[in-house]
């Protein structure tokens, strides 16, 4: 009985880290999502306008429209992206798209591009 109750928690325990921190409730898990990878299949596009590139240190400023995926209304605030690298098609003034998630507890640029 005991045995059971033991191989059972920790089962539970498994399906729970193998939850990733991204995963927002209202959206369903895809299946790149379940092997970890830390971008999802589908991109949440939101808008805004780069205001400050900082190539160095990874972070960029956004003038940004409301993000659906994170419940978050207009506002400009800084983010740091997944990459550095991410931030050679980005120049401060221009209007961009791009989806921002939660990575390890953080707000994290996943991907980005110019918008028209
Ligand atoms: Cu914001």
């Amino acid at each position: 009985m005991n045995a059971m109750f033991k191989a059972g928690s920790s089962l539970v325990l498994a399906c729970a880290l193998a939850q990733p921190v991204f995963a927002a409730e209202s959206e369903p898990v895809t299946e790149t999502a379940k092997k970890g990878a830390l971008v999802p299949a589908e991109p949440v596009w939101s808008e805004g306008i780069a205001k400050k590139v900082d190539k160095t240190t990874g972070k960029l400023t956004i003038a940004h429209g409301a993000i659906k995926n994170l419940g978050m209304g207009p506002m400009t605030m800084m983010f740091r992206v997944k990459d550095p690298a991410m931030l050679e098609q980005v120049q401060a003034g221009q209007k961009i798209r791009f989806h921002i998630d939660i990575v390890n507890g953080a707000y994290t640029v996943l991907r980005i591009e110019p918008a028209k």
